[in-house]
């Protein structure tokens, strides 16, 4: 078993895409046992990406990722980081393939629905960022 983080992003809210991002989870092996809305101030966006923090899309993406609510997930599951990658897509809506989260409903690379963990040591800084363990339902 292994968890993830995953992030509703303020573009699937206000699209009102999160019940069907949560399907597809739940539908996909994934089981959330741990949610909040969270509504990030620039800083707590800024902390939560700093490993992108040189990269020129820094500022938008945490303008971005600050600009309104987001829901953010602890998903446990076999795999479950490489799985939610793959259900999320490609970062670039357009290179996503069929059928997933970001070729369905993101409409641009920056503003592209949902937020997955890369690998182990980011899922475990990322969960911690938004949790701790009395909120995890694991
Ligand atoms: P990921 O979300 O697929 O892991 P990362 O490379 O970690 O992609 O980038 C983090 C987020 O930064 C992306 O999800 C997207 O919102 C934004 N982003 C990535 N590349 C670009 C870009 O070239 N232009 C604008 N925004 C980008
Ligand atoms: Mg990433």
């Amino acid at each position: 078993m292994e968890r993830t983080l995953s992030i509703v992003k303020p573009d699937g809210v206000e699209k009102g895409v999160i019940g069907e991002v949560i399907k597809r989870f739940e539908s996909n092996g994934l089981k959330v046992i741990a949610m909040k809305m969270v509504r990030m101030s620039k800083e707590q966006a800024k902390g939560f990406y700093y490993v992108h923090r040189e990269r020129p899309f820094y500022d938008s993406l945490t303008d971005f990722m600050s600009s309104g609510p987001a829901v953010a997930m602890v998903l446990e599951g076999e795999n479950a980081i490489a799985n939610n990658r793959e259900l999320m897509g490609a970062t670039d809506y357009r290179e996503a393939a069929e059928g997933t989260i970001r070729r369905d409903f993101a409409t641009d690379i920056e503003r592209n629905i949902v937020h997955g963990s890369d690998g182990p040591e980011t899922a475990s800084f990322e969960i911690s960022y938004f949790f701790n363990e009395l909120e995890i339902c694991g």
